[in-house]
Protein backbone atom coordinates (compact mmCIF):
# COMPACT_ATOMS: atom_id res chain seq x y z
CA UNK A 1 0.00 0.00 0.00
CA UNK A 2 1.07 3.36 -1.19
CA UNK A 3 0.75 5.95 1.68
CA UNK A 4 -0.20 8.96 -0.57
CA UNK A 5 0.68 11.50 2.53
CA UNK A 6 3.87 10.31 2.77
CA UNK A 7 4.65 11.03 -0.56
CA UNK A 8 3.86 14.51 0.17
CA UNK A 9 7.59 14.65 1.80
CA UNK A 10 9.16 14.32 -1.77
CA UNK A 11 7.89 17.79 -2.61
CA UNK A 12 9.80 20.43 -0.89
CA UNK A 13 7.99 23.26 -2.41
CA UNK A 14 4.80 22.55 -0.65
CA UNK A 15 5.38 23.62 2.54
CA UNK A 16 5.17 27.17 2.34
CA UNK A 17 3.03 29.88 3.42
CA UNK A 18 1.71 32.03 0.68
CA UNK A 19 -0.88 35.09 1.70
CA UNK A 20 -0.14 33.32 5.40
CA UNK A 21 -1.64 30.71 4.70
CA UNK A 22 0.05 27.50 3.83
CA UNK A 23 -0.12 26.48 0.31
CA UNK A 24 -2.57 24.42 -1.70
CA UNK A 25 -1.62 23.68 -5.20
CA UNK A 26 -3.87 22.89 -7.37
CA UNK A 27 -2.55 24.15 -10.73
CA UNK A 28 -1.35 21.37 -11.79
CA UNK A 29 -2.70 20.97 -15.46
CA UNK A 30 -0.37 23.69 -15.67
CA UNK A 31 2.69 22.18 -14.19
CA UNK A 32 3.41 19.78 -11.68
CA UNK A 33 6.01 20.21 -8.30
CA UNK A 34 9.69 17.91 -8.48
CA UNK A 35 10.05 15.58 -5.84
CA UNK A 36 13.38 15.51 -4.42
CA UNK A 37 14.42 12.63 -6.40
CA UNK A 38 14.21 14.41 -9.76
CA UNK A 39 16.08 17.55 -8.24
CA UNK A 40 18.57 15.04 -6.50
CA UNK A 41 19.32 13.55 -10.40
CA UNK A 42 19.58 17.09 -11.90
CA UNK A 43 22.05 17.94 -9.50
CA UNK A 44 23.93 15.39 -9.31
CA UNK A 45 24.51 14.76 -13.21
CA UNK A 46 26.01 18.41 -13.54
CA UNK A 47 27.88 17.97 -10.52
CA UNK A 48 29.18 14.21 -11.19
CA UNK A 49 28.50 13.42 -15.04
CA UNK A 50 28.09 16.71 -17.38
CA UNK A 51 29.20 15.77 -20.75
CA UNK A 52 27.97 16.44 -24.29
CA UNK A 53 26.64 13.51 -25.90
CA UNK A 54 27.39 10.88 -28.46
CA UNK A 55 30.68 12.63 -29.49
CA UNK A 56 33.38 11.90 -26.88
CA UNK A 57 35.06 9.00 -26.17
CA UNK A 58 36.20 10.39 -22.52
CA UNK A 59 34.57 8.50 -19.82
CA UNK A 60 31.99 11.78 -18.80
CA UNK A 61 30.77 11.76 -22.20
CA UNK A 62 30.40 7.91 -22.14
CA UNK A 63 28.79 8.52 -18.83
CA UNK A 64 26.31 10.86 -19.79
CA UNK A 65 25.28 9.36 -23.32
CA UNK A 66 24.24 6.23 -21.54
CA UNK A 67 22.33 7.99 -18.65
CA UNK A 68 20.59 10.15 -21.90
CA UNK A 69 20.04 7.00 -23.69
CA UNK A 70 18.78 5.16 -20.44
CA UNK A 71 16.24 8.04 -19.94
CA UNK A 72 14.97 6.88 -23.42
CA UNK A 73 14.69 3.38 -22.53
CA UNK A 74 12.58 4.18 -19.42
CA UNK A 75 10.48 6.41 -21.44
CA UNK A 76 9.66 3.49 -23.99
CA UNK A 77 9.08 1.12 -20.98
CA UNK A 78 6.72 3.61 -19.42
CA UNK A 79 4.73 4.13 -22.46
CA UNK A 80 5.04 0.76 -23.63
CA UNK A 81 6.39 1.41 -27.10
CA UNK A 82 7.81 -1.25 -29.33
CA UNK A 83 11.71 0.34 -29.26
CA UNK A 84 13.63 3.11 -27.67
CA UNK A 85 13.95 4.62 -31.40
CA UNK A 86 10.67 5.18 -31.58
CA UNK A 87 11.04 7.74 -28.70
CA UNK A 88 12.04 11.42 -29.90
CA UNK A 89 13.03 13.84 -27.04
CA UNK A 90 11.25 17.30 -28.01
CA UNK A 91 11.21 20.55 -25.84
CA UNK A 92 7.24 19.52 -25.34
CA UNK A 93 4.12 18.85 -26.18
CA UNK A 94 4.18 21.86 -28.35
CA UNK A 95 6.95 20.97 -29.59
CA UNK A 96 5.94 17.52 -31.05
CA UNK A 97 2.74 18.45 -32.29
CA UNK A 98 4.47 21.62 -34.25
CA UNK A 99 7.13 18.60 -35.77
CA UNK A 100 4.51 16.32 -36.66
CA UNK A 101 2.73 19.76 -38.71
CA UNK A 102 5.99 20.00 -40.58
CA UNK A 103 7.56 16.57 -41.03
CA UNK A 104 4.65 14.29 -41.12
CA UNK A 105 1.88 17.28 -42.51
CA UNK A 106 4.06 18.59 -45.29
CA UNK A 107 4.94 15.63 -46.72
CA UNK A 108 2.03 13.55 -46.50
CA UNK A 109 -1.22 15.92 -46.34
CA UNK A 110 -2.46 17.36 -49.87
CA UNK A 111 -5.00 19.91 -51.27
CA UNK A 112 -8.22 18.96 -50.75
CA UNK A 113 -7.35 16.77 -47.64
CA UNK A 114 -9.16 17.28 -44.08
CA UNK A 115 -7.47 17.60 -41.03
CA UNK A 116 -9.95 16.47 -37.90
CA UNK A 117 -9.52 18.06 -34.09
CA UNK A 118 -11.80 18.65 -31.49
CA UNK A 119 -13.58 22.22 -30.18
CA UNK A 120 -11.85 20.98 -26.88
CA UNK A 121 -7.83 21.04 -27.87
CA UNK A 122 -5.01 22.93 -26.29
CA UNK A 123 -3.88 25.57 -28.99
CA UNK A 124 -0.76 23.67 -29.21
CA UNK A 125 -2.98 21.30 -31.11
CA UNK A 126 -4.93 23.74 -32.65
CA UNK A 127 -2.77 26.22 -34.58
CA UNK A 128 -0.24 23.78 -36.01
CA UNK A 129 -3.24 22.36 -37.94
CA UNK A 130 -4.55 25.46 -39.17
CA UNK A 131 -1.20 26.41 -40.33
CA UNK A 132 -0.74 23.46 -42.35
CA UNK A 133 -4.17 23.54 -43.47
CA UNK A 134 -2.94 27.06 -45.05
CA UNK A 135 0.34 25.57 -46.28
CA UNK A 136 -1.49 22.95 -48.31
CA UNK A 137 -4.95 24.21 -49.32
CA UNK A 138 -6.23 21.06 -46.70
CA UNK A 139 -9.18 21.46 -44.42
CA UNK A 140 -9.81 21.76 -40.66
CA UNK A 141 -12.65 20.00 -39.44
CA UNK A 142 -13.96 19.64 -35.86
CA UNK A 143 -15.97 17.35 -33.77
CA UNK A 144 -18.16 18.36 -31.39
CA UNK A 145 -19.36 17.17 -28.27
CA UNK A 146 -21.95 17.29 -25.81
CA UNK A 147 -22.14 19.52 -22.68
CA UNK A 148 -20.24 17.32 -20.83
CA UNK A 149 -17.62 17.11 -22.98
CA UNK A 150 -18.71 13.55 -24.68
CA UNK A 151 -17.21 13.74 -28.42
CA UNK A 152 -20.30 12.68 -30.47
CA UNK A 153 -19.01 9.69 -32.10
CA UNK A 154 -21.88 9.13 -34.44
CA UNK A 155 -21.01 12.44 -36.02
CA UNK A 156 -17.40 11.69 -35.87
CA UNK A 157 -18.25 8.91 -38.28
CA UNK A 158 -19.10 11.05 -40.84
CA UNK A 159 -17.03 13.88 -40.35
CA UNK A 160 -13.81 11.45 -40.43
CA UNK A 161 -13.74 9.87 -44.01
CA UNK A 162 -12.14 8.56 -46.99
CA UNK A 163 -10.50 12.50 -46.93
CA UNK A 164 -8.83 12.59 -43.76
CA UNK A 165 -5.38 12.57 -43.72
CA UNK A 166 -5.27 13.52 -40.12
CA UNK A 167 -6.98 12.90 -37.04
CA UNK A 168 -5.37 14.83 -33.67
CA UNK A 169 -6.92 15.04 -30.42
CA UNK A 170 -6.07 15.35 -26.54
CA UNK A 171 -6.01 12.01 -24.59
CA UNK A 172 -7.16 14.28 -21.87
CA UNK A 173 -8.90 17.54 -21.76
CA UNK A 174 -7.07 20.63 -20.06
CA UNK A 175 -10.11 21.85 -19.12
CA UNK A 176 -13.05 19.74 -19.16
CA UNK A 177 -10.87 16.80 -17.32
CA UNK A 178 -13.14 13.98 -20.16
CA UNK A 179 -10.98 11.15 -21.40
CA UNK A 180 -10.98 10.60 -25.09
CA UNK A 181 -12.32 7.46 -26.72
CA UNK A 182 -8.38 7.21 -28.69
CA UNK A 183 -8.82 3.63 -29.36
CA UNK A 184 -12.58 3.97 -31.04
CA UNK A 185 -10.73 7.23 -33.32
CA UNK A 186 -7.35 5.77 -34.02
CA UNK A 187 -9.89 2.99 -35.37
CA UNK A 188 -11.74 5.39 -37.36
CA UNK A 189 -8.93 7.18 -38.68
CA UNK A 190 -7.00 3.64 -39.71
CA UNK A 191 -10.45 2.24 -41.31
CA UNK A 192 -9.99 5.68 -43.42
CA UNK A 193 -6.52 5.24 -44.28
CA UNK A 194 -5.62 8.41 -41.95
CA UNK A 195 -3.06 8.83 -38.95
CA UNK A 196 -4.23 8.99 -35.40
CA UNK A 197 -2.34 11.78 -33.29
CA UNK A 198 -2.84 11.70 -29.11
CA UNK A 199 -1.81 15.01 -27.37
CA UNK A 200 -1.06 12.89 -23.81
CA UNK A 201 -0.30 16.07 -22.11
CA UNK A 202 -3.08 15.71 -19.60
CA UNK A 203 -3.00 11.74 -19.70
CA UNK A 204 0.68 11.07 -19.50
CA UNK A 205 1.00 12.21 -15.91
CA UNK A 206 -1.88 10.55 -14.86
CA UNK A 207 -2.74 7.03 -16.20
CA UNK A 208 -1.14 4.12 -17.74
CA UNK A 209 -0.45 5.35 -21.07
CA UNK A 210 -0.15 1.91 -23.53
CA UNK A 211 0.79 3.48 -26.93
CA UNK A 212 0.40 0.23 -28.29
CA UNK A 213 -3.01 -0.47 -26.89
CA UNK A 214 -4.19 2.72 -27.76
CA UNK A 215 -3.24 1.94 -31.25
CA UNK A 216 -1.81 5.71 -32.03
CA UNK A 217 0.57 7.07 -34.52
CA UNK A 218 2.36 9.28 -32.01
CA UNK A 219 2.00 10.15 -29.33
CA UNK A 220 3.07 14.14 -27.58
CA UNK A 221 3.36 14.69 -23.81
CA UNK A 222 5.55 17.04 -21.40
CA UNK A 223 7.59 16.24 -18.81
CA UNK A 224 6.68 19.25 -16.52
CA UNK A 225 3.47 17.95 -16.06
CA UNK A 226 4.31 14.65 -14.79
CA UNK A 227 6.95 16.19 -11.95
CA UNK A 228 9.77 16.19 -14.55
CA UNK A 229 11.63 19.66 -15.59
CA UNK A 230 10.59 22.27 -17.97
CA UNK A 231 11.76 21.78 -20.83
CA UNK A 232 11.97 18.12 -22.20
CA UNK A 233 9.09 16.17 -23.70
CA UNK A 234 8.61 13.36 -25.93
CA UNK A 235 7.26 12.60 -29.05
CA UNK A 236 6.48 9.13 -29.85
CA UNK A 237 5.91 7.79 -33.39
CA UNK A 238 5.73 4.33 -34.88
CA UNK A 239 8.72 3.65 -36.48
CA UNK A 240 7.31 2.78 -40.10
CA UNK A 241 6.03 6.31 -39.92
CA UNK A 242 8.91 8.00 -38.31
CA UNK A 243 11.35 6.14 -41.45
CA UNK A 244 9.12 7.74 -43.94
CA UNK A 245 9.28 11.31 -42.41
CA UNK A 246 11.80 14.21 -42.94
CA UNK A 247 13.46 15.77 -39.89
CA UNK A 248 12.42 19.35 -39.58
CA UNK A 249 16.22 20.58 -37.96
CA UNK A 250 19.42 20.23 -39.21
CA UNK A 251 22.74 20.78 -37.89
CA UNK A 252 25.27 18.55 -35.61
CA UNK A 253 24.07 15.67 -33.49
CA UNK A 254 21.41 14.36 -36.74
CA UNK A 255 23.89 13.57 -39.13
CA UNK A 256 26.27 10.90 -40.94
CA UNK A 257 27.77 12.18 -43.11
CA UNK A 258 27.84 15.91 -44.70
CA UNK A 259 29.35 16.13 -47.98
CA UNK A 260 29.75 20.03 -49.65
CA UNK A 261 26.44 20.35 -51.02
CA UNK A 262 24.29 17.40 -49.62
CA UNK A 263 24.21 15.33 -46.01
CA UNK A 264 22.90 11.59 -44.89
CA UNK A 265 20.79 11.47 -41.54
CA UNK A 266 21.57 9.31 -38.45
CA UNK A 267 19.01 6.17 -38.00
CA UNK A 268 15.98 6.72 -35.48
CA UNK A 269 16.06 8.49 -33.31
CA UNK A 270 19.01 10.67 -33.67
CA UNK A 271 17.78 12.13 -37.18
CA UNK A 272 15.11 14.04 -35.47
CA UNK A 273 17.48 15.41 -32.80
CA UNK A 274 19.85 18.32 -34.02
CA UNK A 275 22.09 20.55 -31.51
CA UNK A 276 23.07 19.24 -28.50
CA UNK A 277 19.64 18.34 -26.47
CA UNK A 278 18.47 18.56 -23.34
CA UNK A 279 20.49 16.26 -21.09
CA UNK A 280 19.93 17.03 -18.05
CA UNK A 281 16.50 17.62 -18.51
CA UNK A 282 15.95 13.83 -20.20
CA UNK A 283 18.09 12.21 -17.01
CA UNK A 284 15.70 14.27 -14.81
CA UNK A 285 12.55 13.14 -16.68
CA UNK A 286 14.34 9.60 -16.21
CA UNK A 287 14.41 10.09 -12.99
CA UNK A 288 10.62 11.37 -12.62
CA UNK A 289 9.52 8.05 -13.92
CA UNK A 290 11.45 6.44 -12.15
CA UNK A 291 9.37 8.34 -9.08
CA UNK A 292 6.22 7.57 -10.81
CA UNK A 293 6.51 4.03 -11.66
CA UNK A 294 7.73 2.78 -8.00
CA UNK A 295 3.99 4.85 -6.82
CA UNK A 296 2.15 3.28 -9.80
CA UNK A 297 0.54 4.80 -12.56
CA UNK A 298 -2.58 2.57 -11.53
CA UNK A 299 -2.38 3.64 -8.07
CA UNK A 300 -2.05 7.35 -8.87
CA UNK A 301 -4.58 7.12 -11.24
CA UNK A 302 -6.76 5.65 -8.12
CA UNK A 303 -6.00 7.80 -5.94
CA UNK A 304 -6.81 11.09 -8.16
CA UNK A 305 -10.36 9.30 -9.10
CA UNK A 306 -10.98 9.05 -4.91
CA UNK A 307 -10.09 12.93 -4.99
CA UNK A 308 -12.32 13.48 -7.47
CA UNK A 309 -15.25 11.61 -5.58
CA UNK A 310 -14.53 13.77 -2.67
CA UNK A 311 -14.48 17.31 -4.31
CA UNK A 312 -17.15 16.86 -7.82
CA UNK A 313 -19.61 16.62 -5.26
CA UNK A 314 -19.19 19.20 -2.85
CA UNK A 315 -18.32 21.38 -5.70
CA UNK A 316 -21.84 20.63 -7.30
CA UNK A 317 -23.39 21.13 -3.95
CA UNK A 318 -22.24 24.85 -3.51
CA UNK A 319 -25.43 26.62 -5.04
CA UNK A 320 -24.39 29.10 -8.13
CA UNK A 321 -21.33 27.16 -8.58
CA UNK A 322 -21.33 25.51 -11.94
CA UNK A 323 -18.69 22.67 -13.21
CA UNK A 324 -18.12 21.90 -16.09
CA UNK A 325 -17.31 18.28 -18.02
CA UNK A 326 -18.32 15.16 -16.91
CA UNK A 327 -20.77 15.23 -14.10
CA UNK A 328 -20.13 11.72 -12.55
CA UNK A 329 -17.14 10.89 -11.05
CA UNK A 330 -16.32 7.95 -13.34
CA UNK A 331 -15.52 10.05 -15.93
CA UNK A 332 -14.03 13.11 -14.41
CA UNK A 333 -10.13 13.31 -13.84
CA UNK A 334 -8.60 15.31 -11.57
CA UNK A 335 -9.02 18.46 -13.83
CA UNK A 336 -12.21 20.41 -12.25
CA UNK A 337 -13.18 23.80 -14.15
CA UNK A 338 -15.67 25.82 -12.72
CA UNK A 339 -17.71 29.07 -12.82
CA UNK A 340 -19.38 30.73 -9.27
CA UNK A 341 -22.22 32.71 -10.28
CA UNK A 342 -21.66 36.34 -10.38
CA UNK A 343 -17.78 36.72 -9.84
CA UNK A 344 -15.38 36.71 -12.82
CA UNK A 345 -13.08 33.73 -12.63
CA UNK A 346 -9.68 36.01 -12.42
CA UNK A 347 -11.57 37.44 -9.01
CA UNK A 348 -12.02 34.01 -7.99
CA UNK A 349 -8.98 32.62 -8.64
CA UNK A 350 -6.80 36.01 -7.01
CA UNK A 351 -9.95 35.62 -3.81
CA UNK A 352 -8.59 31.95 -3.56
CA UNK A 353 -4.50 33.06 -3.88
CA UNK A 354 -5.57 35.17 -0.81
CA UNK A 355 -6.59 32.03 0.76
CA UNK A 356 -3.30 30.24 -0.41
CA UNK A 357 -5.26 28.22 -2.67
CA UNK A 358 -3.29 28.32 -5.84
CA UNK A 359 -6.16 27.81 -9.28
CA UNK A 360 -5.55 28.88 -12.87
CA UNK A 361 -8.38 31.38 -14.63
CA UNK A 362 -8.71 32.17 -17.98
CA UNK A 363 -9.52 30.57 -21.17
CA UNK A 364 -6.59 27.59 -20.53
CA UNK A 365 -5.04 27.77 -24.11
CA UNK A 366 -8.49 26.81 -25.37
CA UNK A 367 -10.16 29.72 -27.20
CA UNK A 368 -12.18 27.89 -29.11
CA UNK A 369 -13.59 25.80 -26.28
CA UNK A 370 -14.37 28.85 -24.52
CA UNK A 371 -16.01 29.79 -27.39
CA UNK A 372 -18.30 26.55 -27.89
CA UNK A 373 -19.61 26.67 -24.21
CA UNK A 374 -20.04 30.65 -24.51
CA UNK A 375 -18.18 31.24 -21.52
CA UNK A 376 -15.27 34.12 -21.16
CA UNK A 377 -13.15 32.01 -18.68
CA UNK A 378 -13.57 29.56 -16.16
CA UNK A 379 -11.40 28.86 -12.89
CA UNK A 380 -9.64 25.57 -12.78
CA UNK A 381 -8.73 23.50 -9.94
CA UNK A 382 -6.30 20.61 -11.06
CA UNK A 383 -5.12 17.75 -8.87
CA UNK A 384 -2.22 15.63 -8.89
CA UNK A 385 -1.63 12.45 -6.14
CA UNK A 386 0.20 14.73 -3.59
CA UNK A 387 -2.92 16.80 -3.00
CA UNK A 388 -4.60 15.32 -0.23
CA UNK A 389 -8.38 15.39 1.09
CA UNK A 390 -7.20 18.09 3.17
CA UNK A 391 -6.62 20.05 0.15
CA UNK A 392 -10.21 19.62 -1.33
CA UNK A 393 -11.61 21.29 2.08
CA UNK A 394 -9.65 24.13 1.98
CA UNK A 395 -10.61 25.00 -1.66
CA UNK A 396 -14.21 24.43 -0.60
CA UNK A 397 -14.06 26.65 2.24
CA UNK A 398 -12.06 29.08 0.28
CA UNK A 399 -14.71 28.99 -2.15
CA UNK A 400 -17.65 29.38 0.49
CA UNK A 401 -15.73 32.69 1.99
CA UNK A 402 -15.38 33.98 -1.00
CA UNK A 403 -18.79 33.41 -2.26
CA UNK A 404 -19.87 34.86 1.05
CA UNK A 405 -17.62 37.95 0.27
CA UNK A 406 -19.25 38.62 -2.73
CA UNK A 407 -22.42 38.66 -1.81
CA UNK A 408 -21.72 40.67 0.69
CA UNK A 409 -19.90 43.21 -0.99
CA UNK A 410 -22.73 43.21 -3.32
CA UNK A 411 -24.98 44.91 -0.96
N1 LIG B 1 -1.90 20.00 -24.76
C1 LIG B 1 -2.62 20.01 -23.63
C2 LIG B 1 -3.86 19.17 -23.52
C3 LIG B 1 -2.19 20.80 -22.56
O1 LIG B 1 -2.90 20.81 -21.44
C4 LIG B 1 -1.01 21.59 -22.70
C5 LIG B 1 -0.56 22.53 -21.62
C6 LIG B 1 -0.30 21.51 -23.88
C7 LIG B 1 -0.78 20.71 -24.91
C8 LIG B 1 0.99 22.24 -24.10
O2 LIG B 1 1.99 21.72 -23.30
P1 LIG B 1 3.43 22.40 -23.26
O3 LIG B 1 4.14 21.67 -22.18
O4 LIG B 1 4.05 22.20 -24.60
O5 LIG B 1 3.21 23.85 -22.96
N2 LIG B 1 -1.59 22.99 -20.78
C9 LIG B 1 -1.54 24.00 -19.92
C10 LIG B 1 -2.64 24.35 -19.13
O6 LIG B 1 -3.70 23.77 -19.13
N3 LIG B 1 -2.30 25.40 -18.35
O7 LIG B 1 -1.05 25.74 -18.65
C11 LIG B 1 -0.55 24.88 -19.61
Amino acid sequence: MINFSELREDFPILFQEVNDEPLVYLDNAATTQKPKQVLDALRYYYENDNANVHRGVHTLAERATVKYEGAREKVRAFINANESAEVLFTRGTTTGLNWLSRSYGDAFVNEGDEIVISFMEHHSNIIPWQQLADRKGAKLRYLSMNQEGFIDMEEAKQVINDKTAIVSIAHVSNVLGVVNPINELAKLAHDNGAVMIVDGAQSSPHMKVDVQALDCDFFAFSGHKMCGPTGIGVLYGKRPLLEQMEPIEFGGEMIDFVNLYDSTWKELPWKFEAGTPNIAGAIALGAAIDYLTAVGMENIHQYEQNLVAYVLPKLQSIDGLTVYGPQDVENHTGVLSFNLEGVHPHDLATALDMEGVAVRAGHHCAQPLMKYLDLPATARASFYFYNTKADADRLISALEATKEFFKNGAI
